[in-house]
């Protein structure tokens, strides 16, 4: 017989040893909307929140999904209860309660903007992944993108989550209620900011008055945000099923280690974020620029030269010899130095002490976690975690035939997916089908159609010779991937 559901009215027949939500769940108000409800959303901000609950009651969460009911309907039978798996040498598993709500926007439009005009809504936080905020390659809205072009028609009926979040803002001030505060929590350089530019970009073609108090009254704090956190599947259902004695149809799982930092602003509303674990920091710059280049550039990199070595997952990929030797020299000769150096006691302060952690973090044995999902939205990913890297070592004269490889890996990567007709996770899919179906394996043409791709590659970047150099001599030796990154000489070659 299967386990009953986990529910608010099932939880205390939950195993002893598993952490239960530490506060009566019935008084807890909604003080957050998010925009996002993924894996790690629950896994990393509601887990946040969930602690900040057991001493103030203010920071439940109405968290709003565009588009799919997946979560919503997967959690409603469960009061929105889900179990959160901490993997690592000590694993632990604790149920979240932080969630006091999940709406569909595309259904339920009206509560929605209740939610967000309520004066209880002191926080509004986005995990939209990169793709979700509809940029253009200088970082400024797409005023072409669809969903944009849609909402800047339709304003007072959104589709994207910068037009919910010009529509909440637009409701508050007609009605003279102060700004919520807006955290972006996506693996974006500069995310508050980013974000503020696009909101101002679209309030101003809509309406002027409200781009300009967006600017003058909407905080956007910096954020940086860390926890590897693998997909939900199958056998972690199982497992949860298991060790709690109650069944959840969409528990998350991510690594012990977790981090977010968030920008000091006198507009954040006072909790008690330090006692949650939060760090608030008035210098965020050195803690996500470290996070993005070393984390992150290092992980896509795992990923593309891992999957044309074969390997299945990150875990896999750091049993590879060569490659764990290579992604740390990677790491520490190349991308180490382009971290900036900070007084805050940022990781940045101590470049090689938090590398090593990094390694330890991917070494994780209590993890699958599968490189095809770090693979997906290359395009949007790697001008974050791979080419300013490289823009600043060629500047600074460093040689750049380490950090080629990554990118002439993701090259081959398309490649082998177009041929082999596997679809492409990307929002530039179709482009990369046609790019990558149209290459020969030859890298003086196949790496000059890849380089065109301006949203990736900047113009100024492509036409320079000893980049472009540099990434065809990397996607040569890819053609045999398994001897590639053992050859030194390449990697020193400018
Ligand atoms: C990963 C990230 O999927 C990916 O692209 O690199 O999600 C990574 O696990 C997190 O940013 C770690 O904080």
């Amino acid at each position: 017989m299967s386990a009953p559901r986990l529910s608010d009215r099932t939880l205390r027949a939950a195993r002893a040893g598993v952490a239960l939500p530490h506060y009566p769940r019935e008084a807890v108000e909604v003080g957050v909307v998010h925009f996002g409800p993924g894996a790690f959303h629950r896994a990393h901000q509601a887990f946040y929140f969930d602690r900040l609950l057991r001493s103030d009651r203010r920071w439940g969460i109405c968290a709003v999904s565009l588009r799919s009911a997946a979560v919503r309907d997967a959690l409603a039978p469960q009061d929105w209860l889900y179990a959160l798996a901490e993997l690592g040498e000590e694993s632990r598993t604790s149920v979240i309660g932080a969630l006091r709500e999940v709406l569909v926007a595309s259904e339920h439009a009206s509560t929605v903007f209740s939610r967000l005009e309520s004066p209880d809504t002191r926080l509004v936080t986005l995990t939209v992944t990169e793709k979700g905020y509809c940029l253009d390659p200088g970082a400024r809205l797409d005023r072409s993108h669809p969903e944009i072009a849609h909402d800047l028609g339709s304003p007072r009926s959104p589709q994207s989550a910068i037009g919910w979040l010009a529509e909440g803002l637009r409701r508050r001030r007609a009605q003279g209620i102060a700004p919520f505060v807006v955290l972006s929590c996506d693996n974006l350089p500069d995310n508050g900011r980013t974000l503020q530019d696009a909101m101002t970009d679209f309030a101003s073609e809509i309406d002027p008055g409200l781009a300009a108090w967006i600017r003058r009254e909407v905080a956007f704090p910096r954020t940086m945000v860390d926890s590897i956190t693998p997909a939900s599947d199958e056998p972690l259902r199982r497992r949860i099923e298991e060790e709690i004695g109650l069944a959840d149809a969409w528990p998350v799982q991510r690594e012990a280690f977790t981090q977010w930092v968030i920008e000091r602003s006198p507009q954040l509303p006072d909790a008690d974020w330090e006692s949650a674990g939060i760090t608030i920091a008035a210098d965020v710059e050195s803690y996500d620029r470290a996070k993005l280049r070393l984390v992150n550039g290092a992980h896509s990199t795992l990923a593309y030269l891992g999957l044309l070595r074969g390997r299945e997952t990150v875990q896999e990929a750091m049993a590879d010899a060569p490659l764990a030797r290579f992604v740390e020299r990677l790491m520490r000769e190349d991308i180490a130095p382009s971290v900036a150096r900070s007084s805050s006691g940022s990781p940045a302060t101590d470049a090689a002490g938090y590398i090593d952690a990094i390694l330890r973090r991917f070494r994780n044995r209590e993890m699958r976690h599968l490189l095809a999902q770090i693979a997906w939205d290359g395009s949007k990913k790697l001008p974050v975690r791979l080419i300013a890297t490289v823009q600043e070592a060629l500047q600074a004269g460093r040689p750049v035939g380490r950090l080629a490889m990554p990118l002439a890996a993701w090259m081959r990567f398309v490649a082998r997916q177009a041929q082999r007709r596997v679809p492409i996770v990307d929002p530039s899919a179709d482009r990369l089908q046609r790019i990558g179906s149209a290459c020969s394996g030859e890298e003086n043409r196949d790496v000059p159609r890849f380089l065109e791709l301006d949203s990736v590659f900047p113009p100024a970047l492509a036409a320079q010779k000893p980049f472009a150099a540099a990434v065809q001599a990397a996607y040569a030796a890819l053609s045999d991937p398994m001897a590639a990154v053992d050859s030194d000489e390449l990697h020193t070659r400018v």
